[in-house]
């Protein structure tokens, strides 16, 4: 094949120049205005600085459709990844077509304007079903299109006036044309990409080392700090190990810049739209290795894509990206020779030890607090990663307990909290049903509407605990399960949940009836009371369920402790 060199000239962008961009900016001011999600932040300012080059704005109708259904704009160029707006019913509706509205950031800021040429309802499942394989919320990019994303798309061109603002890490953020520039001034004309949104280890430095040479090219380290998958460690921890690790490259040949795109985990499809985005930052080559851009498991336990699919669609369509791929295997440490090597690849297989640390191995043992070798990363790496993720033991986390008033809930709790702070360590907070409608709902009463603003604020607070290290005790009726698994994803965020049922039956509650309440609920005197004129579901998997009945207080948190010793959060 011939030496691939780049043209490096530059790419056109959908900026307005700086003096139309001021007279743009006040202008728009005028027009309706979208709030753009996050999301929609980052797919926008590749849109404006030509990283989506060819696009001109968010896909109109007909470019949907195709891309969709053949990986193609209409126009038959090739571009496998729907940029869509989607918007409100609501908002979609108040719009003529041909009109200008205003994008604006979460804080208000307008970063364009577009012109609304389209306006339709997509069919979603069929986009789910084309782009990421399979109509299946356990895809994160399908949960998004069907639980997060709006009704109606927009389409139509877009005009540039000023890129999004990012406070962290502004100087190693490039656009295309400034890499593009700084390759120039390098005299680089060969580089091969390599895309990331994980932690480099080892195996990772010596996969970009081989590409480089096999390419013979310099390298770019093009990690992405937009959106990646949940769960995944977050960009400013990973760009303090990327920054770490770029110590140990040859800085003649090796840089690294910032790529503000939001994955969508599409598998085969996202290598290719890698592709194009890399070709556009003025890349000749690209690394694919094993599940490129993989979304994990579907709802059946399966993988959505093959492992080596995503690099089969690349091979395909590479010549029509213009840029090479640089297809890896898995690499795996081999002992007796002290070095990594492609799995496929290994002389003398036999004889050899080959050694390997699964990416939910190295969750676990950051987890446990568990020794990290040498052999698998850096030093640096593995601290960064510490500070971010302590071990559980030192994690914040939430114990939630619910049940039917008068059930103990709060006993149990006041006794869990005594407990944990007689071990000590972390600060604890009891947020009881009573001090939270004292100190954060006193406005509220019981319908289902203000039980849920009552819940979702226990639940904001708690999340925030955890976040900060401490251990929330939450001790509210909650009743409605779609509510707590709400309460459940926000702490989940930041450590560990643990739901308790306290399941002292309604008819024990009401023979007991500390308070008289349910005299007064059967009486009529009080409306809407829980188990009596108001429904609770019964929690169907909580972590643990407690009975109360002929169990004394101090059994039942002692439970409560050996859960918590048992999931790792308390150092046994
Ligand atoms: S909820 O549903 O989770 O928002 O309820 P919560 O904040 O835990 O408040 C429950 C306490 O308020 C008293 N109370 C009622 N409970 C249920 N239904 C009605 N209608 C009601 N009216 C007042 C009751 O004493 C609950 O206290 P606990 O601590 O649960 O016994």
């Amino acid at each position: 094949t011939k030496l691939m060199q780049n043209n490096l000239a530059p790419i056109p962008e959908l900026y307005v120049s700086y003096d139309s961009a001021q007279k743009l900016k006040v202008e728009a001011a005028e027009l309706k205005s979208h709030d753009l999600s996050p999301r929609q932040i980052c797919d926008l300012e590749l849109l404006m600085n030509g990283g989506f080059n060819p696009l001109k704005g968010f896909l109109n109708e007909e470019d949907y459709n195709s891309v969709v259904d053949t990986m193609r704009l209409a126009d038959g160029t090739l571009w496998p990844m729907p940029i869509t707006l989607d918007v409100s019913e609501d908002f979609a509706a108040s719009l003529e077509i041909g009109e200008d509205i205003a994008l604006r950031d979460q804080e208000g800021v307008i970063l364009g304007t577009m012109t609304v040429t389209d306006r339709w309802e997509p069919n979603k499942s069929h986009e789910a079903e084309k782009v990421f394989g399979a109509d299946d919320d356990a895809h994160p990019a399908v949960n998004y299109l069907h639980n997060t994303a709006g009704k109606i798309y927009l389409g139509g061109p877009v005009t540039g006036i000023q890129q999004p603002v990012h406070y962290d890490f502004r100087g190693r953020r490039d656009t295309p044309n400034e890499l593009r520039a700084y390759f120039r001034k390098l005299g680089w004309r060969r580089i091969v990409a390599f895309q990331t949104r994980n932690p480099l280890h080892r195996a990772h430095q010596e996969l970009t080392f081989r590409a480089a040479r096999e390419a013979q090219a310099n390298l770019l380290i093009h990690p992405v700090v937009g959106m990646t998958k949940p769960g995944d460690v977050d960009h400013f921890t990973r760009v303090r190990c990327y920054e770490a690790v770029l110590d140990k490259y040859p800085a003649a040949t090796t840089s690294m810049s910032l790529l503000n795109l939001a994955m969508r985990m599409a598998g085969p499809r996202e290598a290719v739209w890698h592709g194009l985005i890399r070709k556009n930052h003025g890349c000749t080559h690209f690394i694919v290795g094993r599940d490129h851009a993989g979304p994990g498991k579907n709802s059946a336990g399966e993988d959505f894509y093959g492992a080596y699919d995503a690099q089969d669609l690349f091979r395909e369509h590479q010549e029509e990206i213009g840029i090479e791929m640089v297809d890896f295997k898995h690499m795996v440490y081999v002992q007796e020779r002290a070095q990594y090597e492609p799995n496929d690849e290994i002389e003398d297989r036999d004889n050899v030890t080959i050694l390997n640390i699964s990416g939910t191995e190295l969750r676990r043992r950051l987890a446990e607090g568990l020794e990290i070798p040498e052999w698998f990363s850096f030093p640096e790496v593995v601290n960064e990663l510490r500070k971010t993720k302590p071990p559980r033991s030192k994690q914040g986390f939430t114990v939630f307990f619910t049940g039917f008033s008068g059930s103990g809930k709060s006993t149990i709790a006041n006794a869990l909290m005594v407990k944990l702070m007689e071990m000590g360590g972390r600060p604890v907070t009891l947020l009881d049903g009573d001090i939270v409608r004292k100190n954060l709902s006193s406005e509220l009463g019981f319908s289902k509407e203000h039980r849920d603003l009552n819940i979702r604020r226990i639940g904001y607070v708690a999340s925030e605990i955890t976040k900060n290290g401490g251990i929330a005790i939450c001790a509210p009726i909650a009743p409605y399960a779609t509510t707590r698994r709400a309460v459940r994803e926000d702490v989940e965020q930041f450590g560990a949940f643990l739901e308790v049922h306290v399941a002292t039956s309604i008819e024990e509650c009401e023979r007991r009836d500390r308070k008289g309440l349910y005299k007064l609920a059967r009486e009529g005197k009080i409306k809407e009371f829980t188990g009596i004129s108001d429904p609770y579901d019964v929690p169907t998997d909580p972590e643990l369920r407690v009975e109360t009945e002929n169990v004394d207080v101090d059994n039942c948190a002692h439970q409560v402790l050996l859960k918590l010793e048992n999931m790792g959060l308390i150092a046994g």
